[in-house]
């Protein structure tokens, strides 16, 4: 290392995340260096070489971690790592991508959390707020680090930013205008002590809201009233359930909205809104809605935009139809609740591929589902042992090796009138480089068995 004084930022990782962030702090005029322990990242590296960010590919040096003014680790790298505890026990502090997007920012920002739904709320709202007239600018956990807004030149005025656990957990300042809280369910316990540690992380997103803000969470969590009753920002509720308060704002019933506003009741007819199915989709639609009225959106335009609403792929997309059987591919379904809710929106029996590389996921909180609507399971990837030790005795499990042969194998166990499903509850880096790789090759195998 040439530096001599500790000024330079490191921005650990380089993948979507550290990559903006490493640029935009050097557009900023800081001194970066950037380090990614995968060789196969040299080529971004070179990017930033030629801007002339110094970095580390391949390996980490403790040296360069303890030297740091200031670690930025991206949001997948857990403050567990050694090189970053050993840096922070030295006293190097660490400072989140959320916070140093909330230190630059000047637009309103909308922030949704939660275990599922929350990538297609975020792009729901997006959808809804175009439908008033915004220009919103849709980033974070989705896909386009947040840290873009302030390199790109298109007039944005609002920010919907999807927040993982991942990236609140180690922010200290990032205040949301409206925070946004789904749901929360067993997920990431490979990185969390136990799920109290993450059902904190996600509440966190309202710490440092202040009574300008809102907060729109979900009263059917467990101990919600109670922990919302504690935060200083106003909040606006919706339960599907019998929850009661007067800061339930939404009503979700089976086949609408109550939406209670300032002009008085309205109800929103859920039925015509065939590519959002399911009690979860309009919980998530609620959702939108309140925190669109908290940035006093106009109801009619986000309406406007649900109506507009396409669903996003591997979230049980349709792949198409062989022989009478369904394929669906639900790729993005990494933990059990989201499986669950997969399952609850088909009728038809379902062959499920499931597996891959576990989250320290109890595969049991499956089992009253895949009694009630699941024909076969098609277990695959590393928790292929765990998945035949749980479901043996209540279903039959077929191992498969490959994702060619898991789609061969649901293909050959189906009959005319069912469904196939892959939706995992678990990731996919056991397999493919993310989830989207995992749904495409899973797309491409049924539509060539089909061309056969
Ligand atoms: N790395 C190191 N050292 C280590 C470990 C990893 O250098 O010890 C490097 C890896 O080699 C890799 C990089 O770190 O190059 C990966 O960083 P990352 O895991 O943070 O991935 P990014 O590509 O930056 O993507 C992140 C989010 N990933 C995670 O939170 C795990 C993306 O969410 C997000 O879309 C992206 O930033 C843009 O904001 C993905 C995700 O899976 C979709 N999120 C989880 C979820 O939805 O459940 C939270």
């Amino acid at each position: 290392m040439n530096h001599s004084h500790p000024s330079y930022y490191l921005v650990i990782g380089l993948g979507k995340s550290g990559l903006s962030m490493a640029n935009f702090l050097h557009s900023q005029g800081m001194d970066v260096v950037a380090t990614d322990i995968d060789p196969s990242k040299k080529e971004a590296a070179d990017r930033l070489s030629h801007l002339g960010v110094e970095t580390q590919i391949g390996f980490h040096d403790q040296n360069t971690f303890d030297r740091a003014a200031c670690l930025v680790p991206s949001p997948g790298i857990p403050l567990t790592l050694p090189y970053i505890r050993d840096a922070v026990e030295k006293g190097v502090p660490v400072k989140s991508e959320l916070d140093i997007f909330y230190q630059h920012n000047r637009l309103p920002v909308i922030a949704i959390t939660g275990t599922n739904g929350k990538t297609t709320t975020t792009s729901l709202m997006g959808e809804m707020l175009k439908g008033c007239g915004y220009h919103p600018f849709v980033c974070g956990n989705i896909g386009t680090p947040l840290v873009e807004l302030f390199m790109t030149t298109t007039p944005f005025d609002i920010v919907v930013a999807e927040v993982s656990s991942f990236q609140i957990d180690i922010s200290n300042r990032f205040r949301p205008d409206v925070g946004v809280l789904l749901n929360i369910s067993e997920d990431h316990l490979d990185r969390y002590i136990d799920y109290s540690a993450y059902e904190d992380a996600k509440w966190r997103l309202f710490q440092y809201q202040t009574d300008t803000d809102t907060a729109v969470i979900n009263f059917d969590m467990e101990n919600s009233i109670h922990r919302s009753s504690q935060l200083a920002a106003t909040v606006m509720a919706f339960t599907s359930g019998s929850a009661d308060s007067p800061k339930i704002h939404a009503r979700i019933r089976p086949d609408e909205i109550e939406l209670t506003t300032r002009a008085g009741l309205t109800r929103i007819d859920t039925r015509p809104l065939t590519a959002l199915p399911g009690r979860h989709n309009r919980e998530n639609i609620a959702a939108a809605l309140l925190a669109g009225l908290a940035v006093n959106a106009d109801l009619n335009g986000l309406q406007t935009g649900l109506k507009r609403f396409r669903p996003l792929s591997h979230r049980i997309e349709r792949v198409t139809e062989i022989n009478g059987i369904s394929f669906f591919n639900d790729s993005k379904g990494t933990n059990a609740d989201a499986v669950n809710r997969a399952l609850q929106s088909f009728n038809d029996p379902v062959i499920l591929i499931l597996g891959g590389r576990g989250k320290g996921t109890d595969f049991s909180a499956l089992k009253e589902e895949v009694v009630s609507g699941v024909k076969a399971v098609i277990a695959i990837g590393e928790t292929k042992r765990q998945i035949i030790d749980t479901f043996d005795s209540i279903c039959p499990v077929k191992p498969a090796d490959t994702m060619k042969q898991a789609v061969q194998t649901a293909f050959d166990s189906a009959d005319t009138g069912d469904v196939v499903l892959l939706s995992p509850a678990c990731s996919s880096f056991d397999m493919y480089d993310n989830y989207i790789c995992r749904g495409e090759d899973f797309t491409r195998l049924v539509l060539e068995m089909k061309k056969v």
